[in-house]
C-alpha cells in the first residue's frame, strides 16, 4: 500500500514546489484512518494555543493538514493562517451518517467559500462504503449539492479507508488535477 501512494505522490514530487492539501470533513468520517493508511512520512498531532486539532503529514513537499469541521465557529478566523496556497481539498464524508449528511455539506460550502480556497480542486471521499446501508457516491453527490460547484475541479470517490478501497484511485485524480495546475 505504501509503495502505491508513494508512486501517485511521486508525480508531486517532482514539482519540487510545497505543495499544500488539507483534509476536512466531520469528526468520525474516517480523515485520520485516511492518514494513517497512507504509510508515508510521520503523522504529527498537535493543538495550537487556539485549541483545535491539527493532524500533519509532511513528506518531502508535500503538506497534508488534517482537521476536523463541526463546531469551534469562535476560532474558525485562525483557521487562515493554514489555509493560504491550499492547491487542494480531500472532504471526507462517513457514508453511513445520513444524520449528519446535511450539516456535512453546510460545511463543505462554507469552506470553499473562503478566499484562499477559490483555485483549490475538490476529491470528495464517500468513505465507509464496507458498511452495509452506507449511500452510494451518487447519494452522497446529490446530498452535498456538488453539482452546484461552479469554476472548480472536482470530483467524488467512493471508499472503505479500512480496507484501503478507492484511496488510491481518488489521491491520483486529485494530483493529476493538481499537477496540471502547477505547471
Ligand atoms: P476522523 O479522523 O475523521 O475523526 P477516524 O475519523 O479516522 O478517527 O475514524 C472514525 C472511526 O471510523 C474509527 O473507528 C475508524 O476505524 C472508522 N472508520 C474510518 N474509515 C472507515 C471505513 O472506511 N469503514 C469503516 N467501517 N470504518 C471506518 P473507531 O471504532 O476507532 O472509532
Ligand atoms: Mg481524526
Amino acid at each position: 500500500m505504501g509503495q502505491v501512494f508513494s508512486k501517485i505522490f511521486g508525480k508531486l514530487w517532482s514539482l519540487n514546489k510545497e505543495i499544500r492539501i488539507l483534509i476536512l470533513g466531520l469528526d468520525g468520517a474516517g480523515k485520520t484512518t485516511i492518514l494513517y493508511r497512507l504509510q508515508i512520512g510521520e503523522v504529527i498531532k498537535t493543538k495550537p494555543t487556539i485549541g483545535f486539532n491539527v493532524e500533519t503529514l509532511t513528506y518531502k513537499n508535500l503538506k497534508l493538514n488534517v482537521w476536523d469541521l463541526g463546531g469551534q465557529t469562535s476560532i474558525r478566523p485562525y483557521w487562515r493562517c493554514y489555509y493560504a496556497n491550499t492547491a487542494a481539498v480531500i472532504f471526507v464524508v462517513d457514508s453511513t451518517d445520513k444524520d449528519r449528511i446535511e450539516t456535512a455539506s453546510k460545511e463543505l460550502h462554507m469552506m470553499l467559500r473562503e478566499e484562499e480556497l477559490s483555485d483549490s480542486a475538490l476529491l470528495v471521499f464517500a468513505n465507509k462504503q464496507d458498511q452495509p446501508g452506507a449511500m452510494t457516491a451518487a447519494e452522497v453527490s446529490k446530498a452535498l449539492n456538488l453539482v452546484e460547484l461552479k469554476d472548480r475541479s472536482w470530483s467524488i470517490v467512493a471508499s472503505s479507508a479500512i480496507k484501503g478501497e478507492g484511496l488510491s484511485e481518488g489521491l491520483d485524480w486529485l494530483i493529476d488535477v493538481i499537477k496540471d495546475e502547477q505547471l
